[in-house]
């Protein structure tokens, strides 16, 4: 019996199946919810029923409530209510998972009175990466089985787990192997022939068994989360109602559940990480998808062993590709296959992988001094030395040793790519992939579009990052693509103001404030303060006679003072330390600066920091749209999310404008350009979406 179009009952010798079928995750549209409701209703009055079970078409049980419905008018029935009607049901039901179980599907499943699950199914309670609380029970039901340790854990790190864990944990009843529907029949069968009948999992309380223990573990994840989530709301939340799920009834832990979970629903922060989900999976929706298709990819090489070539071999290799690296010399690419080796090494060391695992990794890679190993390779990334002349003279050396249709590829993080193609007799085979370091851990990839470069080649390069689980952001040709040249900027306005009267330290601590993990000058001095010197020099000549230049970095720089490698940078990090001290000498170099311009440094607020410092991001991201460098402002927003540290639960720069208001943002432009007008022009694309009352948002949309 068809209950809705995404659900049926179906019964077969007694047992009522309630099958959900709304492709491609089986999310609990409205739709879905009616379906199980009016499923359990219909099994539980149909006497030819004796047990149910909650079963799933195609790739997954619900893999959570339907994301895209939050934020519009609720449509009944509430996804709790229908979980009520599940528990209350007074026929057994089973739930049989497979695929993701997660979220709203997990709390269907924790409301139904047994459960199996296929050993290659994960359960997990990721409401916490959207800014969210497991809103349907799961905050009352689960630790009333597990205890708050295990119920916390699942929830505060929003990270699925095996159905095996699961089924330690004792939210799994049984996992089984090969036919999910089969097996949960014979469990049913098994149930009926010893007499379990319901069981009610808000009745359940052996989670409680221990108050000391379970009170423990409330407060000692509270008080991390006090060091870790500073600021976010929905962690401290999850705590609030798993602490109240031993101290009242369940009744009345679903009213405080619910009423968290509708306060974390109207905030910023789950618009913010909502605007996130989608928009990592949006970046890889690009035109030329509809008029290319990929080119093969099933050899690849890398050109260089240093940290960046050594990382994408890695990378690859955790892909399960295999690669070729081309060195230079025997020496270097010792060196380069050392490198690679090390990342094994030390995963070997952890105990994340055996030697025998790391020999059999190993044997992917194959390392040459002779470009003419590339004659069979679909597709190479170079990382050599970021030096226009030595990358012309590798791709000259490609242009001669590749196959016809093979893909150039550069990991260049600034230079001009379309220069670099003019070189060659291909340039419609050039493309830029820039990688951020650690290459085999950071998940972003910016792809770097030429303007002579063919469209089956870009479709390639987005392929390459799916093989390889990053996460792409399409960008143009200009200094500094996306990421790098909005960095420029933002760290401008940071350097202004720190010439102004604002320390580095009291800047970085804002922007921690804010939410980043570290402060600007912290992200120098890790990064190595040498770089950006050389980068300074280089570009000094060409630089804007007019361009107000704070030479303070080079004044550190000159003291040989280049961030943790020197021990010393904005910061001192003695003996080695990872975390940095304030350095006195760094605030006199500061102050010789200040007086040497005749600049009285004035107070700078916390939230004058931020603004200022989140105005110049805005403000550039505008043009890098205007200009066509990014897509979408939703492809900014990746960008900085994933290569730049922004927070999360902010949504990136740009969903974070539009809560502010681009009005505000704007205004706020134009009153800093009072006293530098200079830097402070408002970008044309912002002032013409204020003046229209549009908003980020309307353009990642398309209106
Ligand atoms: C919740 O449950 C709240 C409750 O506690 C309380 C409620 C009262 N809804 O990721 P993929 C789309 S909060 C709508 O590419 P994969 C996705 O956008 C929810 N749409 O596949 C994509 O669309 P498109 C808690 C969803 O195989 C398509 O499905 N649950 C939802 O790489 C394929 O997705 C979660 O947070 C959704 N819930 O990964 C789980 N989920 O093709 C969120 C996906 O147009 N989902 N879509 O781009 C995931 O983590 C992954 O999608 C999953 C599959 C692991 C399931």
């Amino acid at each position: 019996m068809q209950i809705t179009d995404k659900v049926a009952l179906i019964v077969e010798d007694g047992i009522g199946f309630v099958t959900i079928d709304n492709p491609p995750v089986n999310a609990l549209g409205q739709s879905v919810r009616e379906g199980i409701l009016g499923g359990i209703k219909a099994a539980e009055v149909d006497d030819s029923v004796e047990i149910v079970i909650l079963i799933a078409e195609g790739r997954t049980f619900p893999a959570g409530a339907d994301i895209t419905e939050f934020g519009k008018p609720p449509m009944p029935p509430a996804l709790p209510d229908v979980c009520q009607v599940v528990e209350d049901c007074s026929k057994p039901v089973i739930a049989a998972l497979h695929g993701t179980a997660l979220g709203g599907g997990f709390e269907i499943a924790l409301s139904a009175h047994y459960r199996v699950a296929l050993a290659t199914a994960k359960i997990g309670l990721p409401e916490v990466n959207l800014g969210l609380l497991p809103g349907a029970s799961g905050t009352q039901r689960m630790p009333r089985i597990t205890g708050a340790g295990p119920a916390l854990d699942l929830m505060l790190s929003g990270k699925p787990i095996s159905a095996k864990a699961a089924m330690e944990m004792g939210v799994i009843d049984e996992v089984v192997e090969g036919d999910l529907k089969a097996a949960a029949i014979a469990y049913a069968r098994r149930l009926i022939r010893a007499g379990f009948g319901v069981r009610k999992t808000s009745e359940r309380v052996e989670g409680f068994d221990n108050v000391t223990n379970y009170q423990t573990a409330v407060d000692t994840r509270r008080a991390r989360l006090k060091q870790v989530a500073k600021g976010q709301m929905s962690p401290f939340r999850i705590v609030d109602c798993v602490e109240a799920a031993r101290k009242l009834p369940f009744a009345e832990g679903m009213v405080m559940e619910r009423a968290a979970f509708m306060e974390c629903l109207a905030s910023d922060q789950s618009k913010g990480m909502i605007h996130a989900f989608f928009s990592e999976r949006q970046t890889a929706k690009i035109p030329e998808m509809k008029v290319a298709k990929p080119r093969s990819l099933d050899n690849l090489a890398v050109i260089g062993g240093g940290t960046m070539g050594a990382g994408i071999a890695v990378a690859m290799m955790d892909a399960g590709m295999s690669v070729v690296m081309i060195e230079r010399d025997q020496e270097s690419l010792e060196r380069g296959r050392a490198n690679v080796e090390k990342v094994y090494d030390r995963n070997v060391a952890k105990g994340r992988i055996s030697e025998a695992g790391k020999a059999s990794i190993m044997q992917r890679f194959t390392g040459s001094v002779d470009y003419g190993d590339l004659a069979d390779v679909d597709l190479v990334i170079e990382a050599v030395f970021e030096e226009i002349e030595v990358k012309k003279a590798v791709f000259a050396q490609l242009d001669g040793a590749m196959k016809p249709g093979a893909i150039l590829a550069t990991n260049t993080s600034y230079l001009n790519i379309d220069d670099l193609a003019a070189t060659i007799s291909r340039p419609e085979d050039v493309i830029g992939l820039h990688f951020f370091s650690p290459a085999n851990i950071m998940k972003l990839l910016e792809i770097v579009v030429p303007a002579q470069v063919s469209d089956d080649v870009v479709v390639t390069a987005f392929e390459l990052a799916r093989r390889l689980r990053k996460i792409p952001v399409r960008a143009g040709v200009c200094d500094g693509f996306i990421g790098n040249r909005i960095l420029a900027n933002y760290k401008r306005a940071a350097d202004y103001m720190m010439e102004d009267g604002a320390s580095p330290y009291e800047i970085d601590a804002a922007m921690r404030d804010f939410g980043y993990p570290m402060g600007p000058f912290q992200v120098s001095d890790l990064a190595g303060g040498d770089i950006g010197w050389a980068t300074r020099k280089r570009k000094a000549a060409s630089r804007d006679p007019n361009e107000r230049y704070v030479e303070i970095a080079d004044r550190i720089c000159e003291n040989g003072w280049f961030g943790q490698k020197t021990q010393r940078g904005y910061y001192i990090y003695e003996n080695g330390a990872r975390v940095g001290q304030e350095d006195p000498e760094v605030l006199a170099i500061i102050d010789a600066e200040r007086a040497k311009k005749g600049i009285t440094p004035r107070v700078f607020s916390v939230e004058e920091i931020q603004q200022r410092y989140l105005a110049a991001m805005v403000n550039e991201a505008c043009n890098v749209l205007a200009e066509g460098i990014a897509l979408r402002p939703l492809d900014v927003d990746v960008t900085l999310l994933y290569g730049y540290g922004f927070p999360r639960w902010r949504g990136g720069p740009m969903k974070w404008a539009d809560m502010q208001g681009l009005d505000v943002i704007l205004g706020r432009i134009k009153d800093y350009a009072k006293q530098d007008a200079q830097f402070w022009q408002a970008s044309k694309l912002l002032e013409k979406l204020v003046a229209e009352g549009r908003t980020f948002d309307d353009l990642n949309k398309g209106k």
